[in-house]
């Protein structure tokens, strides 16, 4: 991997990336680029650049340094642009085949180059268009066994481990979740957005002690957890998809976290998708539930009996244990995602996009009263069969 440095920040336009990309010599000297800005995230560029003649391209990243969804007003730091292409090269380490490859990283100027993907589907966007994914709870729940359990101390030498919780140290991109995800959604804070016609459910939120000491509890463990490396960030908004493929992107939230909170946001992206389905459609998704669970669940599993390095690993009931907590805390981290992708700061396309008022205000209730349940009976619903069960009970 090159690694470029020794210049000033500037962003980029598709004519500076066009330049950028002809400088790291990953076409022919003398090939025609042609460039498009394709980011539709909160915080970064994506360039796409694509010789003509070949039809080969690469993707170049550029980190701002603010956050695009708020404008100038809210800074934040350039470093995640290196944290992202270090976390995408740890887990492909794992993942083999789940993240795209990095070619190229620039500390400066915040760039990371990496694999083409433009042959693939954002799958949140794919999803609301009712596209089908059929490898992408598996993949996703390889993906999770994998990076999470390779990066724990049932893997790794105590030594090495904390060393890399050191090196993914990102209290700017943490502090960003420990409001947006885990704080402000569940005060009265100017950072929350809600239609009127929640204002008495989001009421409700605010002034419901026993939920808040819950999300205080699960607020605890994200901010002292250092479970394994977490991506950090992992929506549907973060996965490219298509039928035979899965690319999972943008850790630039990585750090060393939970176990529970990847897998739960994710799993709250994909109920997203069950509260605005029907039918058949909506039993795709909920099987994606189950599959996406089974698959992490028993590859854990399996990684675990055959590779850990704990000397407990084989002490009756601890891996049991350990799972069971995953499981609670991944319920409980869903709740939290799926609250604040309703009324907190960052919304999703899944239930924004609903046109009509009324079906999307009931569509919006449904989503936080959700979040509750599992941030409340996360230790009660003690299987991925009784989310389901949960799940088509309250749809009736
Ligand atoms: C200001 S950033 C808002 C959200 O976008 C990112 O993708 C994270 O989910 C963050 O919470
Ligand atoms: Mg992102």
């Amino acid at each position: 991997m090159t690694v470029v440095t020794k210049k000033e920040y500037e962003s980029l336009t598709e004519e500076k990336a066009i330049l950028y990309a002809k400088r790291l010599e990953l076409f022919p000297k003398d090939a025609e680029l042609e460039c498009r800005e394709i980011g539709d995230g909160n915080l970064n560029y994506v360039f796409h650049i694509k010789e003509l003649e070949s039809g080969k391209g690469i993707i170049l990243k550029q980190a701002l340094p603010y956050a695009k969804v708020v404008g100038e007003s809210w800074p934040l730091t350039l470093k995640r642009a290196l944290i992202e292409a270090k976390a995408l090269q740890k887990h492909g380490e794992f993942a083999v085949g789940l993240v795209p490859k990095v070619y190229a990283v620039d500390e400066e100027l915040a760039i990371t180059v990496m694999e083409d993907l433009s042959h693939l589907t954002i799958a949140r966007e794919g999803l609301i268009r009712l596209e089908a994914y059929p490898k992408l709870a598996s993949h996703i729940g390889e993906y999770l066994a994998q990076t999470l359990f390779h990066t724990s101390d049932f893997a790794l030498h105590p030594f090495e481990k904390k060393k890399l919780v050191s090196e993914f140290s990102n209290p700017e991109l943490c502090k960003i979740t420990e409001d947006l995800i885990f704080t402000d959604p569940f005060f009265d804070h100017e950072t929350n957005d809600f239609e009127p016609s929640l204002r008495e459910a989001v009421a409700a939120i605010w002034s419901n002690e026993p939920l808040k000491l819950e999300v205080a509890k699960l607020k605890k463990s994200f901010l002292t957890e250092a479970e394994a490396l977490l991506h950090g960030d992992l929506h549907t908004g973060s996965i490219f998809a298509s039928e035979t493929e899965t690319k999972v992107i943008d850790p630039e939230f990585a750090f060393y976290g939970p176990v529970g909170f990847d897998v739960g946001l994710f799993l709250a992206n994909l109920i997203v998708q069950t509260i605005t389905r029907d039918g058949e459609q909506r039993e795709v998704i909920l099987h994606h539930i189950a599959e996406t669970w089974d698959v992490f669940s028993a590859e854990f599993s399996k990684l675990w009996d055959t590779k850990a390095v704990e000397s407990y690993k084989d002490t009756k009931g601890f891996k049991a244990y350990v799972l069971e907590k995953v499981f609670q805390d991944t319920l409980g981290f869903a709740g939290c995602e799926l609250i604040r992708r309703t009324i907190g700061l960052a919304h999703v396309k899944d239930l924004d996009g609903i046109e009509d008022g009324e079906k999307r205000t009931v569509s919006k209730k449904q989503a936080l009263l959700l979040g509750e349940v599992f941030i409340l009976k996360r230790r009660e619903i003690n299987s991925i069969q009784a989310v389901i069960e949960l799940l088509e009970e309250l749809h009736k």
